[in-house]
Formats: C-alpha cells, structure tokens, sequence
C-alpha cells in the first residue's frame, strides 16, 4: 500500500540516503564544556547570564581540529555528523549578524560551524546542524534572565505574544543564515518543543516553506511538532509541512520499528550518548564499550532506523581519548563488517534467539551476539540458504543438517566449526556476521 500524502512522497526522496547510511555522529559543544557538568548547567543549577558570561570571556579551544573529529567519524564508519550550532544556552558557534553571543565574540574568534562542515565533507560526510528552538540566552525567549527552565515559562509566554514574536523573527534570521551562509547542508536538526510550544507557535509552516525553498533536498527532524509525549503527525497517514523527514527517539530505541497509523515504516533515527551526558562531563566516565555500540547500531538497523552517536568535546576542542577509544573500535569492526549496515534494514524474518538479523536484498545478515552450544538454528529457512559466509574474512560457513538436527524440519543450521555439533568461541565477540545468500 503507498501512500499519496505529497509529504509523504517528498519525504522518501529526500531520506534515501539517510536510510543507506544509518550512521553518523551527533557532536554537542559550546561553552558549557567548561564547567564540564553538561549542557543544561545553565538550567540545572540556576547560572544566571551574567554568572555564565565568564565561560564566553574564556572560550578559547586551541585543540579545535574540525579535521581531525571527521577523521574520527569517518573511521568509526560513520557516513554524517551534526554539529550544535546553538544550543539552549543560545551561545552561537556560528559567525550570526543577529546576535553578538558567538564564538567570533570570544577568544576563539572564529567561526566553529564552518570550519566543521568543510573538515566533514572533505572527508566525504553529510553535514547536519543542530539548532535549538528554546534560547536561554535571547531577551524575547520567554525563560530569560534565571527563570531558564522552559517547561515552566509557558505563563510568561501567554502574557507576552508580541516579544515572543521578536523572538521568531531572530530565529528564524538564524536558521536563514545557515542555510545561505555554509553550502549544501544535508540536515536541520530542531530542539525541542513541549507542551503548547510547538508547530505554530514557532511560526513552523513559514519556517519551513523557507527551508524547503532554500534548500529543498535537506532533511528536517520531527521536533518542530514533536515533544517527549507524543511523535506529532509524521505518525499519522496525513503529515504536516512540518512533521519532518524522521522521528528522533532519544536515548531510547524504540521495542519495534516505527510505523505510521497506516502501519508504514518511518523513517527514524536514535540520539544516544556515548557516557550519561551530551555536553562534555568531566565526571561522567560511564561509557557504553565498543561491542554495546556496534550491537546497539545492529538493533536500530534491524528495525528500519539509525543510530545518531553522540560524542562531547571539551573545552580545548578535543573529542575525549575515551570516546576515541571507543569509535576506534566500532570503526576496526565496521571495516570488514559495514555491508550488514549500509543499505540494509530490518529482514523478513523475526529476531532469532541469538541475536539479530539485517537484510540488503537477497543477502540477510545474521548477527551473532550469543555463542552456541551445537548448529546454529536459523529459524523458518530450511532449503532456502544457498550460501553461508563469516562476513569478515569471507571464509566459508558450513550448512549443515547433523543428526541432532532431523527433529526440526523447518530450520536451516549452520555451524562454524566441525564437528558441526561442537561449541565454539564466535571469531568475534563483539558481533560475529554470517553472510547467507
Ligand atoms: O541536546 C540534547 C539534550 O540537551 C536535549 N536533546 C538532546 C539531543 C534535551 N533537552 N531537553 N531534553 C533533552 C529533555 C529534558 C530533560 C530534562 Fe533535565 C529533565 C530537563 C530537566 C530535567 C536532563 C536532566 C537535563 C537536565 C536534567
């Protein structure tokens, strides 16, 4: 069944690539890398602006090498990246004629965001930006000054509609100024709407009738419409102009794959941290290991969606060796592994016991997260593997049918060993990929 929705229709277009690439790197940075206690300090623990400003007098990231964090995606086998060119703090990391609150103001004296999206595509990366709707920083946002807690401004916001309004104006300037001021952008990230602040009342459908006319090919997230209770109508059968080209859960993978009302996939895409934080957090040594990694991007590929990694850099500009470490090694299993990721999506067949399946075409990705005790049971395809090889190193994978086998028909097996009835340690223990044709 398709559907004629023309949002619909555009929004396939424009995400085939998004749905091939299924990784890219989420990077938040600003100033909050200096009190290194995350990005909402600001909120969190009531700064006021005036108490914030010295982290803008001292923003200084001598070690900012935009080159050398796309060396560090490309490797991880990331394929994009998107970058906080504001985020809540409303601290700009971008050269903006709009505001003075910009990384061109402080020590750094430079534009961040375009040294970013020209490191990024010279190592053959799709560039996203991340832009927050909210701004604790701009005098018509309704939580100025050290109410900076937006969930709890929207009385403010009824009492003031017209200084609202100045505010729209300045955003929307900003969003305009990125998407004429740095080349052929690939995503425009919005974060985040809640209770009633959503859709209209950032002035959405204009927003984005300038964004699909500047830059048409773009993709947009679901936050314009979206809040943490519900997904907005990129849900339904009928989506607004501004429901987005994809969901965005955060730090959360959805059970199942995401569908429409009308049982469609949607295209979507999981935020996940590194650590516990986005910004940079000195403390927070909680990192997921490079096999959680690569098992959490077989997970999301196994139910239509991607992975958006999220890494924190410090305040010299430098992607924490820790993270390093990390994407170093989901990237040395990407290198013989990425086929069971790029353009594939969930398979045509159920999750198997030990662990996942992907799928490109004829070719279906068996990921073995579990060692086995005997053949490997591939559930429902008896008669109908032609070819079993350890994605790897392309060495061939027994089918098999042992004795112990006859009992159940309707299975194929494979094994990785002989006797195919012996238990083995799986070649890798992060995630070993059988190939089957
Ligand atoms: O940019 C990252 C987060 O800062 C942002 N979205 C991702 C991509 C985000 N903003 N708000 N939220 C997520 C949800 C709000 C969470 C909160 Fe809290 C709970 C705000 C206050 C209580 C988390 C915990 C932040 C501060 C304490």
């Amino acid at each position: 069944m398709t559907n004629d929705n023309a949002n619909v229709q555009e929004r396939m277009g424009r995400t085939q690539w998004f749905l091939e690439d299924r990784f890219g790197m989420f990077i938040h940075w600003g100033l909050y890398a200096i009190p290194a206690r995350g990005e909402w300090v600001r909120s969190v623990e009531r700064i006021t602006v005036e108490d914030y400003q010295p982290y803008f007098d001292q923003f200084d990231p001598v070690r900012y090498d935009a080159a050398a964090w796309a060396r560090a995606a490309k490797q991880a086998g990331m394929k994009y990246a998107v970058l906080t060119a504001k985020h809540h703090d409303g601290f700009c990391l971008f050269d903006s004629a709009l505001t003075d609150y910009k990384s061109t103001n402080t020590p750094a004296g430079r534009d961040l965001v375009r040294e970013f999206v020209e490191a990024f595509r010279a190592e053959g990366l799709k560039v996203g930006l991340y832009y927050s709707l909210i701004d604790w920083h701009h005098e018509d946002y309704p939580a100025y000054g050290d109410r900076i807690h937006p969930m709890r401004d929207n009385e403010q916001y009824k009492r003031n509609p017209e200084t609202f309004d100045r505010y729209l104006t300045y955003m929307h300037g900003q969003v305009r100024e990125l998407l004429t001021g740095y080349g052929k952008l690939d995503i425009m990230w919005f974060d985040f709407s809640y209770e009633e602040m959503m859709g209209e009342k950032w002035k959405a459908s204009e927003l984005m009738a300038m964004i699909r006319s500047l830059q048409p090919h773009l993709i947009v997230d679901n936050r314009l419409e979206a809040s943490g209770e519900h997904g907005g109508s990129i849900f339904t059968s009928h989506p607004s102009s501004y429901a987005g080209d994809f969901a965005s859960p955060e730090q959360i993978i959805p059970p199942q794959g995401l569908t429409d009302s009308d049982g469609h996939s949607i295209p979507w895409e999981a935020c996940i941290t590194l650590n516990n934080n986005w910004g940079y957090a000195a403390n927070d040594q909680m990192y997921k290991s490079a096999s959680t990694v690569i098992r959490k991007l077989v997970e999301c590929v196994s139910k239509n969606g991607n992975l958006l990694l999220n890494v924190g850099p410090n305040a010299l500009g430098e992607i924490p060796q820790a993270s390093l470490d990390i994407l170093a090694e989901v990237g040395a299993w990407m290198t013989s592994n990425s086929a069971s990721i790029y353009g594939c999506a969930q398979a045509d067949w159920p999750k198997p016991e030990w662990g996942r399946y992907t799928q490109n075409g004829n070719k279906l990705y068996a990921h073995l997260f579990e060692e086995s005790v005997g053949p490997i049971n591939l559930s429902g395809l008896a008669g109908r593997v032609k070819q079993a090889r350890l994605l790897a190193d392309g060495s061939e994978v027994f089918v098999t049918r042992p004795w112990n086998t006859a009992q159940y028909p309707h299975d194929a097996f494979v094994s990785l060993a002989m006797p195919a009835h012996a238990s083995y340690p799986l070649p890798d223990r992060r995630d070993t990929v059988i190939e089957l044709e």
